[in-house]
């Protein structure tokens, strides 16, 4: 970290620590708007720039080169553990990741293994390494959440009403939990093979856990997310926690005790970091939307963030992934906007 010319500003931040400036990157920012990205797409399928490390390494550089991000974030998919834990899946064009053998009783939970990431992940471990040669920023690891996994797992592909998932959940609730327990054991170790091959920090995606009413995320998923952070205690890395529509459970994500909470662009950052008592970072939360709005627009939504900004410990981010009709160029304004601004702290 101590490297010159290292930019550790993400790092920084992300410890609530003092920073040069507020660092910034975004969710996806390697994906279908970057022409360059579509042309590797045209050779290879995503799972296949995973498994090359070469592909996979220029993928995750493009959009740091392109756009004077403050982090990289390894290019994969939440669902890649699922294959060596026995859950065959394909990642299909315009649907996402689609589940062949769902778990759909109880008994289907006892066929999911334990796996070791330094077998049969190990081109993940090699993309990192080779970043880490590369890269002047910190590179970012990450993985999915027990309960967004869970419901790719039992609804055997993306859901909006996540009913199959609750079913479960309610009427299946020891299998529940035996379900979350080995998800939460098995990305915790995931995660560890991450850091060890230098991922400088985590962000665990709990992207559809906002279905949830506070008192079932209390007594569902609370447990296992606890469980999983505390794991990875010993580690001297930054963990993000991310969520979308879950304002309502910010209070429960601040006792997980991740190092930064996630935040989207349905809650306000200032009022939010409030109710999490400052204890944490915070990063977000501009609505990817504006992405495809004219330049004053952008411009306005991105200060109208920036103002809230009282104190260290802010990292600017979008409130999801960048969606493939987003602007390049629009993004690298919002860099320079964001690096531009004068902080009152
Ligand atoms: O090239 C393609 O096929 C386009 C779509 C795509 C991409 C770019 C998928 C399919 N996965 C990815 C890579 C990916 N996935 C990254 C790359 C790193 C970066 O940010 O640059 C990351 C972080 C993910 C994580 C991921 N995959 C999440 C969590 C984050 C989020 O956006 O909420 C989720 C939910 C997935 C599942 C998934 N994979 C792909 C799609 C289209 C989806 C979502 C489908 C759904 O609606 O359920």
């Amino acid at each position: 970290m101590t490297t010159k010319n290292f930019n550790d500003n993400f790092i920084r931040a992300c410890r609530r620590e003092k920073s040069d400036y507020i660092p910034i990157w975004f969710m996806r920012q390697a994906g279908r708007y970057q022409a360059e990205y579509r042309d590797v797409r045209k050779k290879y399928s995503l799972l296949e720039i995973c498994r090359h490390p070469d592909v996979c390494a220029e993928v995750t550089l493009l959009p740091v080169a392109q756009l004077n991000v403050d982090a990289a974030i390894l290019f994969s998919d939440i669902t890649l553990p699922l294959g060596p834990m026995g859950i065959n899946f394909d990642i299909v064009e315009n649907v996402g990741p689609v589940i062949h053998n769902p778990v759909r009783e109880a008994k289907d939970v006892d066929r999911i293994l334990a796996f070791d990431p330094s077998q049969s992940l190990e081109y993940v471990g090699t993309t990192i390494e080779l970043l880490k040669r590369e890269l002047k920023v910190p590179l970012i690891g990450f993985v999915g959440a027990p309960f967004t996994l869970a419901s790719y797992i039992i609804e055997g592909g993306p859901s909006k009403s996540y009913l199959k998932t609750k079913t479960f959940m309610y009427a299946q609730t020891e299998a529940w939990h035996k379900l979350m327990d080995i998800l939460a054991t098995e990305m915790a170790n995931y995660l560890r093979y991450q850091v060890n091959k230098g991922a400088a920090a985590i962000q665990v995606f709990d992207s559809w856990v906002g279905s949830l009413s506070i008192e079932d995320y209390r007594d569902y998923v609370f447990p296992h997310m606890t469980k999983m952070f505390s794991l990875l205690k010993d580690l001297d890395v930054p963990l993000i926690h991310f969520g979308v529509v879950s304002g309502h459970l910010l209070p429960m994500m601040k006792d997980c005790r991740a190092t930064v909470v996630g935040l989207d662009w349905r809650v306000r950052i200032d009022e939010s970091w409030k109710l999490l008592n400052y204890e944490v970072a915070v990063q977000g939360n501009l609505d990817p939307a504006v992405l495809v709005a004219p330049e004053n627009i952008v411009h306005k939504k991105t200060h109208q963030i920036l103002e809230q900004i009282d104190r260290p410990g802010f990292i600017f981010n979008l409130g999801h992934g960048i969606m493939p009709q987003a602007d390049g160029d629009t993004l690298k304004r919002i860099v320079d906007q964001v690096h531009e601004y004068q902080l009152k702290f």
